[in-house]
């Protein structure tokens, strides 16, 4: 399960347990009933605090009809069997008996519909937000751009690939790791917009009582305010291909300062990427450029000597065709992905992934930087950022 859990809640659940299911539970071997847990979250925002209540008092009104319900059934059954000589007793078209039990159901309804139809209200209540922030879904990452702040950021699940294929012990937060979390103030209200741009995905995390579909050419919108700060986990909710287990959201909550000095440093960083594309630069700059920008993206995949890595169908960069090939083709390569090979399941076996997302000058450097490492020596060694600009559709 994800997130800790309090001593309090934790005793809360096994009372529960003990009453749903009767003392007469047997003992299940080998079961620890205090490892269980069965409820939701602990709650992060007071909207999912509601959702958490909300969802008790209606389990336990369940609780009494079932008990309700079924006592009167088994007692029927039994107390008046045929066995012990009892008559069915006729009450067709009872007018009494069909108002009360269209009657009391519909009182039961409206008691729970009347808590739940306010706090839906307030879920959708976007209005004066401290902030807001625009969501992506990808087929199999999240986007996530500061709107009123100019930057924004992919965030792509962390977990190494042999975690996924069982080479290596599992983190406890397997799956629910990315690189770049959604980072937010704590009390402060956050306007989510929602959508997508390829498939339906769904942006869910729990603990802070939010969940949005994101549909592709729609912009939903949706809000949260995490009332502590922490790390609150959650996944994509909406099945969206091969990879959906693969797109955990990960939202880290900071103390106001704290956000404040995170934001500036955002902010520095995206003012010192907004480079001019129609500059002409020279191979010793798109190099030393191009490096970063491979160990940063491509080397996890092609590996830092660019000698691939099958295991994933990454193929060697060193000696590649494409990578000697014309420009053209390499940048469509780069910018736009590329399948081939047999797709391998997990993590992004198979498939080169699109890098739309990066910059113009950081396509154009890598690129020269392929074309001109390890030995590789293309005869038009050079990719200008007005070339990628060009290319882009
Ligand atoms: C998630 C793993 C991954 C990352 C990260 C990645 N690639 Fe790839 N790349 C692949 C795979 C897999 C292929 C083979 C795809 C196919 O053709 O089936 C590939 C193919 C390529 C090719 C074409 C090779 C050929 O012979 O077809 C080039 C060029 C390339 N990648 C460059 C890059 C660059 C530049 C980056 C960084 C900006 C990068 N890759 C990042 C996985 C990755
Ligand atoms: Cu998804």
């Amino acid at each position: 399960m994800v997130g800790n859990r309090n001593g309090r809640t934790r005793s809360r659940f096994r009372w529960r347990l003990a009453a749903a299911l009767g003392a007469g539970l047997p003992a299940v071997p080998g079961v620890a009933l205090a490892d269980w847990d069965w409820n939701f979250q602990p709650p992060g925002s007071s909207i999912s605090a509601q959702i958490t209540h909300l969802h008790e008092i209606i389990f336990w009104i369940c609780v009494v009809i079932f008990i309700g319900v079924f006592g009167t059934m088994f007692y029927a059954l039994i107390k008046h069997r045929k066995s012990v000589g009892h008559q069915a007793v006729q009450f067709h078209e009872n007018t009494t008996v069909e108002v009360v039990w269209t009657v009391i159901p519909l009182l039961i309804l409206i008691f729970m519909a009347w808590p739940a139809t306010k706090l839906i209200l307030a879920m959708h209540d976007t209005s004066a937000p401290g902030m807001t922030v625009k969501v992506t879904g990808y087929q199999w990452k999240w986007g996530y751009d500061y709107v009123q702040e100019g930057f924004g950021f992919y965030s792509t699940l962390s977990t190494p690939y042999a975690e996924i294929r069982n080479r290596a012990a599992k983190d406890p937060h397997y799956l629910l790791e990315v690189d770049n979390p959604l980072v937010v103030p704590v009390d402060t209200k956050v306007r989510v917009l929602v959508t997508a741009a390829d498939v339906l995905h769904s942006w869910y995390v729990p603990a802070l009582g939010v969940q949005q579909e994101a549909i592709p050419g729609f912009v939903r919108d949706t809000w949260f305010e995490a009332d502590k700060v922490g790390i609150y986990r959650g996944q994509c909710s909406k099945l969206c291909g091969k990879e959906h287990a693969f797109m955990p959201i990960v939202v880290e909550v900071k103390s106001k300062d704290d956000y404040a000095k995170w934001l500036a440093e955002q902010k520095q960083k995206a003012g010192a990427a907004a480079e001019d594309p129609n500059k002409v630069w020279s191979l010793n700059d798109l190099l030393a450029k191009g490096q970063q920008v491979f160990n940063g993206n491509c080397a996890a995949c092609h590996q830092p000597n660019g000698t691939g890595n099958a295991a994933i169908g990454a193929p060697a960069l060193v000696g590649d065709k494409v990578v000697l090939g014309p420009r053209q083709h390499q940048i469509d390569v780069v910018l736009n992905g590329q399948t081939n090979g047999v797709v391998m399941t997990g993590g992004a076996g198979g498939k080169m992934p699109s890098w739309k997302g990066l910059s113009d000058v950081d396509i154009a450097s890598v690129i020269s930087y392929t074309r001109n490492s390890w030995g590789n020596k293309a005869g038009e060694n050079i990719v200008q950022p007005s070339e990628v600009k060009a290319e882009r559709k």
